[in-house]
């Protein structure tokens, strides 16, 4: 790694990099004041950086009288660089000690902190939201983030190595894509505009453009008027699209990368799993498949009935998922419970071949193969109560050669949250926006 803080001699090590060969070196350790515990004339302090902690010991006859002042003066959180002697000490956390000869305090912390890092003082989830700068430096809270990072990682090298293009589509917008209440308006000089729900219109442009299989990561800004655990009202979807594949297509490719990123997250970041004392299983493939029916009447035999059309409640999900393993597909719905483009079955189009995954009760995608021919599109947005006038720039690429195509949204925030076993979606979010959430 490029060393790209303060330029010395003595190299800057992460706390999890120091092992039995740097016993008796001098290193260089860059972070934050964890604790500080002063038995008088032994001073410990507890240095954390993101990868973990070290102990740094002070013993007032053995280190610099100016470092001993400082470090026992340091406040909780304040940045500091040490450069000190490793020693084998069975008792620190680690095994490891560091004697410094330079104790540097970059910026002191004021006191008292507003959120207690070290976790003595539990805090609610909204106190901690309200400072999450300094929620995030408690290490089971960065680890939520670096599995994040591992999944969007491992989500980009799969549909990479399948053939998927990565691109990005405008996110604001002039039409709604999914159903017009969830929208937030926005003033775009003299014209009404939106941010985007969903890039669907465009990656289904993109299919007749000829791009054949794309994919993107983005945010999608849905105004929900409920606060729940598992809805925001920005949210990153990883979304595909991909020309000459049925839905039975898109949905193999969702389940292969599912799993996939439970195998990438299980073979990177055991540390950080230990960290937050999560197991995983990876799932197998394929995920079962029942359908809008099957769903409905396992509901209706545990008492919770569903008239057939219409979508699917979470009291009624709750009692499926009991009878499913933990991934699952609910395929083929009603024509009228999902949006204009999914494509009716051919011999009974009042269901459309769509799909959502499901992992227990929580929704993580939803997908279908479209609508690929001009007039039946135009005669499903009529029947959704829309008017083609508004979808234009859609409409046309339908006219002019536009492949059959199918394609998937992917909650990003749901799937970590399901992975992670998250009781609210808000915890893998580094600023969650809610309805009472705009602030930080
Ligand atoms: P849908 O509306 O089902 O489908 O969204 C796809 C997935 O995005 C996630 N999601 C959300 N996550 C958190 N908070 C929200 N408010 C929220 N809304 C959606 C969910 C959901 O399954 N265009 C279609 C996809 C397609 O057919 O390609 C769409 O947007 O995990």
């Amino acid at each position: 790694m490029i060393q790209i803080t303060q330029v010395t001699d003595v190299v800057r090590k992460y706390t999890d990099e120091i092992g039995e060969e740097d016993v008796g070196k001098k290193i260089r350790l860059c972070g934050w004041v964890h604790e500080v515990r002063d038995h008088g004339g032994l001073v410990f302090v507890i240095l954390r950086d993101r990868e973990g902690f070290i102990q740094v010991t002070l013993p007032k006859k053995k280190v610099k009288p100016e470092v001993f002042k400082r470090a026992k003066k340091v406040h909780r959180e304040s940045v500091v660089e040490v450069i000190g002697t490793v020693k084998a000490e069975p008792k620190a956390p680690g095994g490891y000690e560091v004697i410094p000869e330079e104790f540097k305090v970059l910026n002191e912390a004021d006191a008292p902190l507003p959120l207690d890092v070290a976790e003595k003082v539990p805090a609610e989830l909204d106190t901690r939201l309200d400072h999450r700068f300094l929620d995030l430096r408690k290490p089971r809270v960065q680890a939520i983030f670096r599995i994040r990072h591992c999944m969007l990682q491992s989500v980009r090298n799969f549909l990479c190595e399948e053939g998927f293009i990565e691109v990005n589509t405008p996110k604001i917008v002039s039409t709604a894509t999914e159903g017009g209440t969830e929208l937030f308006p926005i003033s775009y000089f003299e014209k009404e505009a939106f941010l985007n729900q969903s890039p669907q219109l465009y990656k289904q442009v993109l299919m007749g453009a000829g791009l054949e299989r794309v994919f993107e990561i983005g945010p999608i800004f849905r105004a929900e008027e409920h606060n729940t655990v598992r809805h925001l009202n920005e949210a990153i979807s990883i979304d595909i699209e991909a020309s000459f594949v049925d839905h039975e297509g898109v949905m193999r490719v969702l389940e292969k990368l599912v799993s996939r990123v439970y195998e990438d997250v299980c073979e990177k970041c055991e540390k950080y799993l230990n960290w937050l004392d999560v197991k995983l299983d990876v799932p197998e493939v394929p995920f079962e498949r029942i359908s809008y029916d099957e769903a409905i009447e396992i509901a209706s035999k545990k008492g919770e009935s569903i008239p057939w059309g219409e979508d699917i409640s979470t009291t009624a999900l709750k009692l499926i998922a009991e009878e499913l393993p933990e991934h699952y597909f609910i395929v083929d719905w009603p024509t009228k419970s999902k949006p204009f483009y999914a494509m009716p079955y051919e011999d009974k189009p009042e269901v459309c071949k769509s799909f959502d995954l499901m992992c227990g009760y929580l929704e993580l995608a939803s997908g279908a193969q479209r609508i690929h021919f001009y007039d039946k599109l135009v005669e499903r947005i009529r029947e959704c109560g829309m008017s083609p006038e508004s979808f234009g720039f859609y409409l046309e690429a339908f006219k002019y050669g536009m492949p059959p195509h199918s394609g998937w949204g992917l909650g990003a925030d749901r799937l970590l949250m399901s992975i992670l076993k998250l009781k609210n979606i808000r915890e893998g979010v580094l600023f969650p926006r809610d309805r009472n959430r705009l602030i930080p």
